[in-house]
């Protein structure tokens, strides 16, 4: 795959869902108390309008009572510049995404397909830089899914790469984004990985691990609200920060990147 510059942060739309009331019933590994639709609802706005500052044009989808996890739709499709992937996310209550975004995937993009065969991933698990697609494995995204998703990639130009994530670690892009530029920021565990290759790291400080999932959006990287160490070494490595509150995402282990599909369009 030749190297595509900007093309994992240059971005012209965006799809987001409002979060339901039931995502108080939303997956979390570690229970530090409901989150409340009502209050989420309020920071998803902020979310949205983030998204719009930075220049997107962004698709807001009703909620869905029936999922409670479904304002992270970054987890049931994976979105380039030709076209959209459908994916089989890897946990019982949230399979049924995948077909749920299929509408408005299809009203997007002029090729979607489905991920084949039986296995899973979760868009959570991906990171897309400008050379390499890095395909994690989880406990979301098993090795039948992941090498499915390389070939459609494959097919496409892409090259991917499958690597392990971190025990303990929800998804892949919990722990590391993309900054742009060939830079990465990544808690220490992923930074010494080996993943990233000769790649510039930005190490995320102890105690900020939350903060490793950061969204760049064009000129922009959007940081959550409440790690000012993880902020500091951000702006200082070169980049302009936009910071949003996203206390409510957290309870449920779910993060800036989560919440949108951005692609270009
Ligand atoms: C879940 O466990 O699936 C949700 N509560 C959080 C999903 C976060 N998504 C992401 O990191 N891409």
């Amino acid at each position: 795959m030749a190297h595509r510059s900007g093309l994992s942060f240059r971005f012209t739309h965006a799809i987001t869902r409002t979060p339901a009331n039931s995502v108080s019933d939303g997956i979390r590994a570690v229970d530090a108390g409901d989150p409340s639709g009502e209050k989420f609802r309020q920071e998803h706005e902020l979310y949205v309008k983030a998204l719009q500052e930075a220049g997107l044009e962004v698709t807001v989808l009703p909620s869905l009572e029936k999922f409670p996890d479904s304002c992270f739709v970054e987890d049931p499709a994976f979105c380039l510049p030709e076209g959209a992937i459908q994916l089989r996310p890897g946990t019982a209550s949230r399979i049924g995404e995948g077909a749920a975004i299929r509408a408005a995937l299809d009203a997007a993009f002029g090729q979607v397909v489905e991920l084949p065969g039986k296995g899973h991933v979760d868009g959570g698990d991906v990171l897309m830089l400008d050379d390499v697609i890095l395909i994690g494995l989880s406990a979301r995204t098993d090795r039948e899914g992941a090498e499915a998703f390389a070939k459609v990639l494959a097919e496409w130009g892409y090259k991917a790469e499958v690597c392990e994530t971190p025990d303990g670690v929800l998804h892949f892009k919990t722990a590391c984004s993309t900054l742009g530029e060939g830079v990465i920021l990544a808690t220490r565990v992923m930074a010494e990985s080996g993943f990233f290759g000769d790649r510039k790291v930005v190490v995320v400080p102890e105690g900020e691990e939350y903060a490793a999932n950061v969204i760049r959006v064009n000129d922009v990287v959007l940081v959550p609200e409440g790690y000012p160490k993880t902020l500091a070494a951000i702006e200082e490595a070169g980049f302009r920060t936009v910071v949003l509150p996203t206390h409510e995402a957290r309870k449920v282990d779910g993060g800036l990147s989560c919440l949108s599909l951005r692609f270009a369009g």
